[in-house]
C-alpha cells in the first residue's frame, strides 16, 4: 500500500535536507524521518543505526518505506542498500552510492557498497564533499517535482500525465508523413486527438527523419501557420510547434502557438531563444547531436553511459536557455529517443530516465512509433502504437510526464493506469 499521506512529511524533510546540502546529520535524519513517517514510533528514528539488528532486517524496512511512500525501483533498490549498513558507513556510503545512481550504474553501486567501508574517515570525507551538490539536487527534485509548465497565456499541470498529440504537416515525416495533405484535413485530425485525450497539439512542418534534407523557412511557414491559425481561431488546443528555426516560431507564435518545440535545443538557430523568452512560450528542449542528416553518426556515448552524457548535455542546454530570459517554469526537457541513439542506447536511456529527471526540469518523451521499438517487436512502423503506450507507461514510472505520440487513445489508456498506480487514491 502506498499513503499519499506519508509522502508529505518525507516530501518536506528532504526539502529542508536539500536546502542545506552540506550537511550531514540531515542526510541520515533523511532516513530516520522516513521510517518515522511510516510507522510514527519514534523508536524508528534511530533504527538504522542500532547495532544488533539484522542488516537484511534493516533492508527490508527501508524496502516497505519506499514503497509506501510510491519511491521508484531505482530509489528502493537505493535506499535498500544504504540501509543494510551501520550507522558510521551510512552517510559516505549514501553520498557515494547516489552519485552512482547519477550515473545509474547500479552494479558499480553494488560493488561501491562492499568496498566504500573501507575508506579512511578522510577519503570518506573528500567523496562527501564532491557528491552532496548532486544529492542535494536529486533530494530536491524528488521532494518538490515540477506540478506545473508554463506556456504562453497559460499554464498546464503536470499531476497527471500531458499527451501532446502529434500533427505532421510533412510529405516525408519518419512515421507518418503525407497522411494530412491540406489545411483541413490536419485540423480534424488535431480535434480528434483532442477528444481521445491530448492536451497539447504539437504541430511539424518540417520532417527530423533520419537522412531528411532541410526545409526552407518559408516553406515551413506556409506549412504550419494556416493550421496553427485555424486552431487557435476554433479554440483547439493548446497549440506547440516543431521547430528549429526562430523566423518559423515567431510565425507560429503571432498565429497562436503557446509552446516551441526545438528538436536541436537551441544549437540549430541562436536566435530561437530570444523569440521564446520574449513571447514567454513554453518550450521543450530535444537532446540530439548534429542534424538529422548526421546524428546517425554521432550515436557514441562513453562506456555505454548514455543517460549520463545526454543528462550533462541537457542540463548545458537548460542553462543557456535560463541565460537566455526564459524562466525554468517554461522549461521542458526531452532526452530525444533516436536521435543520435542506436536501439540498445534508447533502451538503455528509458530504463535510467530518472538521471534525465533528476536534473529537476519536467521531462517530455517522443517514444511513439520510433525505430528502437521496432527492432524489439520485430513490427512495422504502422503498427507500433501498443510499443508506445506500453513505453510510454514506463517512462511515466521513471518520472516522465508529457508523452508525444501519434495514437493518442491508446497511450490514454496505458497512461491513465499507470498514473492510477503511481497515484492511488
Ligand atoms: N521526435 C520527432 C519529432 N519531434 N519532438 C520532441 N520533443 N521529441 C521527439 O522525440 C520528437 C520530436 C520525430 O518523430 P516523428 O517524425 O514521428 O514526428
Amino acid at each position: 500500500m502506498k499513503s499519499r499521506g506519508a509522502a508529505k512529511p518525507f516530501a518536506k524533510a528532504l526539502f529542508a535536507l536539500a536546502k542545506e546540502r552540506n550537511q550531514a546529520e540531515a542526510v541520515s535524519g533523511e532516513l530516520a524521518g522516513a521510517a518515522a513517517v511510516v510507522e510514527s514510533d519514534a523508536d524508528l528514528r534511530g533504527f538504522f543505526g542500532r547495532p544488533g539488528v539484522a542488516a537484511s532486517t534493516k533492508r527490508g524496512v527501508a524496502d516497505e518505506i519506499a514503497t509506501r511512500l510510491g519511491c521508484s525501483k531505482l530509489t528502493r533498490d537505493f535506499l535498500g542498500l544504504v540501509a543494510g549498513h551501520g550507522r558510521g558507513a551510512e552517510l559516505p556510503l549514501m553520498r557515494d552510492a547516489m552519485r552512482d545512481l547519477l550515473d545509474a550504474d547500479l552494479g558499480r553501486v553494488r560493488a561501491r557498497v562492499r568496498t566504500v567501508v573501507a575508506l579512511t574517515d578522510a577519503e570518506r570525507q573528500t567523496l562527501s564533499a564532491r557528491l552532496a551538490p548532486a544529492l542535494g539536487r536529486v533530494l530536491a527534485v524528488r521532494a518538490e517535482p515540477s506540478r506545473t509548465w508554463v506556456v504562453r497565456g497559460g499554464e498546464l499541470s503536470l499531476d497527471q500525465p500531458v499527451i501532446i498529440g502529434i500533427i505532421n504537416v510533412t510529405p516525408d515525416s519518419f512515421s507518418d508523413g503525407g497522411h494530412l495533405p491540406t489545411a483541413d484535413a490536419a485540423v480534424a485530425h488535431a480535434e480528434r486527438l483532442i477528444a481521445d485525450g491530448a492536451r497539447l497539439i504539437d504541430v511539424g512542418g518540417e520532417s527530423t527523419r533520419p537522412g531528411a534534407p532541410p526545409v526552407p523557412a518559408q516553406e515551413e511557414i506556409a506549412r504550419v501557420v494556416p493550421v496553427i491559425a485555424t486552431l487557435a481561431r476554433r479554440g483547439i488546443g493548446p497549440v506547440s510547434v516543431d521547430t528549429r528555426k526562430a523566423d518559423v516560431a515567431r510565425a507560429a507564435l503571432d498565429a497562436g502557438a503557446a509552446v516551441v518545440n526545438d528538436v536541436s535545443g537551441f544549437s540549430f538557430d541562436p536566435a530561437l531563444a530570444g523569440v521564446v523568452a520574449e513571447a514567454r512560450a513554453g518550450v521543450v528542449l530535444m537532446h540530439m547531436r548534429g542534424t538529422p542528416a548526421t546524428m546517425d553518426s554521432l550515436a557514441d556515448y562513453r562506456g555505454g553511459h548514455v543517460a549520463v552524457e545526454v543528462a550533462a548535455e541537457l542540463g548545458a542546454i537548460a542553462e543557456r536557455a535560463e541565460s537566455a530570459g526564459i524562466s525554468r517554469e517554461q522549461i521542458v526537457l526531452d532526452p530525444g529517443f533516436g536521435f543520435a541513439k542506436t536501439a540498445a542506447h534508447n533502451f538503455r536511456l528509458l530504463d535510467e530516465l530518472a538521471t534525465i529527471v533528476a536534473l529537476g526540469y519536467p521531462v517530455a518523451v517522443g517514444l511513439s512509433r520510433k525505430r528502437f521499438l521496432g527492432a524489439a517487436t520485430g513490427r512495422p512502423v504502422a503498427d507500433r502504437d501498443r510499443a508506445t503506450a506500453v513505453t510510454c507507461a514506463l517512462a511515466w514510472e521513471r518520472g516522465a510526464r508529457l508523452f508525444r505520440v501519434h495514437d493518442v487513445a491508446l497511450t490514454r489508456e496505458a497512461l491513465t493506469l499507470a498514473s492510477a498506480t503511481t497515484n492511488p487514491t
